[in-house]
């Protein structure tokens, strides 16, 4: 069985490819120190899938710790997840975001190259398009505009060191996808997102006001230049985006690339922050209190993913629907209130 080091493997992301990591016959070892995510997601990991899961939990910045946990370990590919990820609080803290974002990506890159891992995964996401002009379908090829938040900086530079060391001549075969909005959980209600404090993003925050932790959902702005005049996204079951990471491993096994390839993994359909509500209303059958307020600085209107290259190359595709995602949400989220 080939081993997959999964940085980060404790967190939202993280933890559903783990799952699919194992179902699909590889041997995920988990580098997660727990800063930002619950130990208590090993146990459910191995509920799930009846495997024991292996972790090592250092900080994937400390060059000295990493290299002594991973000594002598036979490591096929790497796929790091583990990263600061809230838009607002790198905007209050950048240094944080820059520090931690950084060093952990230049950290691992380093031992992988040293150590001849062969196929590395780096989570890169939509942000790093900022707001295209005139575009709101983006492809990989799409002219970026302006990324406003030190967050989605960390990922362009991120982009940018796979680049650089790709053309050193580094042997490593390497992928950057580009995550459009995760929501969901694990279909089992066992593991997913456990947003700390007051949630930013807004499935998170439509399931807490349904429960009632959260009084009221404030619908930041009411006349963008959509249909219904609120934003639109591509939300992503996490499920479909933990398949892209397996199909991605696939593709790095049987291609050599002579360069990084940047892949948008989202599901190709934009859907209004009314519209996602609404799903939400359907499916769970609970009112949500919600108003109107002032727009969130740095939004953009409307952005969704031409998914095309992700199924040519990584031959994938969703097979999630966005009902889906929001019923297994919400699943999680009575669960985890229990
Ligand atoms: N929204 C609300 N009310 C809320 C929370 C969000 O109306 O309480 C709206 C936002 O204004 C936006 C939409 O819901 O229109 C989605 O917002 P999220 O915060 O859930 O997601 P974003 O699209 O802002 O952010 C996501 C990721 C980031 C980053 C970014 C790239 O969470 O990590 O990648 O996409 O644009």
């Amino acid at each position: 069985m080939k081993n997959i080091l999964v940085t980060g493997g404790a967190g939202y992301i993280g933890s559903h490819t783990v799952v699919q990591l194992i179902e699909k016959g590889y041997a995920p070892i988990i580098l997660d120190d727990f800063r930002n995510s619950h130990e208590t997601v090993i146990r459910e990991l191995e509920t799930i899938t009846g495997k024991k899961v292996p972790v090592i939990a250092v900080d994937v910045c400390d060059k000295k710790e990493v290299a002594a946990a991973l000594e002598g370990m036979q490591i096929e590919g790497v796929i790091h997840f583990a990263a600061y990820k809230a838009v607002g609080e790198s905007v209050t803290n950048p240094l944080q975001y820059y520090r931690n974002n950084i060093e952990s990506l230049v950290t691992i890159l380093d031992w992988s190259v040293r150590n001849k891992v062969t196929n590395f995964i780096f989570s890169s996401s939509c942000t790093i398009y900022g707001e295209p002009e005139g575009v709101k379908e983006v492809t990989e090829g799409t002219q970026p505009g302006i990324v406003r938040s030190p967050y989605g900086q960390t990922k362009v530079i991120g982009e940018q060191i796979l680049t650089d060391v790709k053309k050193s001549g580094a042997p490593l075969n390497m992928l950057a996808l580009r995550y459009f909005n995760p929501i969901g959980a694990h279909p089992s209600g066992l593991i997913g997102e456990l947003p700390i404090g007051k949630p930013n993003n807004l499935l998170p925050f439509i399931t807490q006001t349904a429960v009632g932790i959260q009084p009221e959902l404030t619908v930041f702005g009411s006349d963008y230049p959509t249909p219904d005049g609120t934003c639109i996204r591509d939300y992503i079951h996490v499920m479909d985006i933990a398949d892209a990471h397996v199909q991605g491993l696939h593709f790095l096994e049987t291609t050599p690339l002579q360069d990084v390839e940047f892949i948008n993994i989202g599901t190709g359909k934009g859907t209004s922050v009314l519209e996602l509500i609404r799903t939400f209303e359907n499916v769970s059958g609970q009112a949500v209190p919600w108003k109107f307020g002032e727009k969130r600085h740095g939004d953009v209107a409307e952005i969704y993913a031409n998914p095309a290259k992700s199924k040519k190359l990584l031959n994938w595709s969703t097979k999630y629907t966005t009902e889906d995602a929001v019923r297994d949400a919400w699943r999680w989220e009575l669960n985890i209130r229990r």
